[in-house]
């Protein structure tokens, strides 16, 4: 059996937590479906204003993750805002365990402070002892490219990128796979500047194209996915560097990855309620797609 979670939608909170109501649609949409989905509380339903960190101590002191050590799990994540979830869940699973992120962006800021947050939580899950190899992908050049920079402000006020001498994301354990080429995406958008694809490029011997990826090639313990829906080109979220991958890319991927080796637990985040629009009912059934695939090949 599967063990199907969403995160609890509480109400209201205080400070810079508030009501998410991407929650509040899943909830409905799953319920519709007849879908019958255990809840993970999440400090009372309370959300983080976008950018926000939230205290890795204070997640691990206040909530309960033991629901997810019973039997292989999905859970149905929130907007991809809350993508650093993932860090808890992953650390909930005990054995070996590679990580699986199919994300447009490689959500790889260092970070120093005890904080997890989007952008950077796949740093932290690095770090964990047991998740020595960590594969990334379907990640296109221009998210690359912020991971391979600091941001810093110059005197004009204006944000500066300055090039990392040794970038963190490239790291032993570290594999990743890019949903396009440099030249694809050079010829594909027209308005970044030469030194950012130069950058990316002097990096080409640290990824791959997605089509080289070879699942034979993972370590033999269980797998963990995460899967940010912005991987999928149509899946349009507002983020920089949308996704290049369809809907069938990322189908045919955990077809393969599930035919062989065995998924210990995964995720799926990136419906975002207040982003989508009109387009929130196709969006909620690509989520839906996604999270059926998943069932069945962890079945
Ligand atoms: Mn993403």
């Amino acid at each position: 059996m599967v063990g199907v979670f969403r995160i609890e939608a509480g109400s209201c909170g205080r400070g810079f937590y508030m009501r998410d109501p991407s929650l509040h649609a899943l909830a409905k949409y799953l319920e519709n479906k007849g879908e019958e989905v255990r809840l993970l509380p999440w400090l009372n339903g309370r959300c983080l204003e976008e950018g926000a960190m939230e205290s890795i101590a204070d997640i691990e002191e206040r909530l309960d993750f033991s629901p997810l050590k019973e039997e292989p799990f999905i859970v149905l994540n929130s907007s991809g805002i809350f993508h650093h979830r993932t860090y808890f869940f992953v650390k909930s699973i005990a054995d070996g365990t590679t990580y699986i992120h199919i994300d447009a962006h490689p959500d790889f800021f260092e970070q120093v402070q005890d904080e997890v947050s989007f952008g950077k939580f796949v740093y932290r899950i690095c770090q964990l002892s047991h998740v020595p190899q960590v594969f990334l992908l379907g990640i296109t050049p221009g998210s690359l490219y912020d991971c391979l920079t600091r941001r810093t402000k110059g005197k004009s006020g204006i944000e500066e990128y300055y090039p990392l001498e040794q970038p963190p994301i490239f790291n032993d354990g570290m594999h990743m796979f890019l949903a396009e080429t440099v030249d694809e995406w050079e010829n594909r958008v027209t308005n970044q500047r030469p030194r950012e694809v130069q950058l990316v490029r002097s990096y080409a011997s640290h990824y791959k194209r997605l089509d080289e990826f070879d699942v034979h090639t993972l370590p033999p313990h269980k797998v963990y996915i995460s899967i940010d829906l912005d991987v999928i080109e149509d899946f349009k979220t507002g983020w920089n560097s949308e996704g290049r991958l369809t809907l069938d890319d990322v189908v045919r991927l955990l077809k393969e990855v599930g035919s062989q080796r065995e998924i210990g637990g995964a995720d799926i985040c990136g419906f975002d309620a207040k982003r989508s629009g009109w387009k929130k009912q196709k969006y909620l059934r690509m989520m839906y797609t996604v999270f059926d695939v998943l069932r069945q090949v962890m079945t």
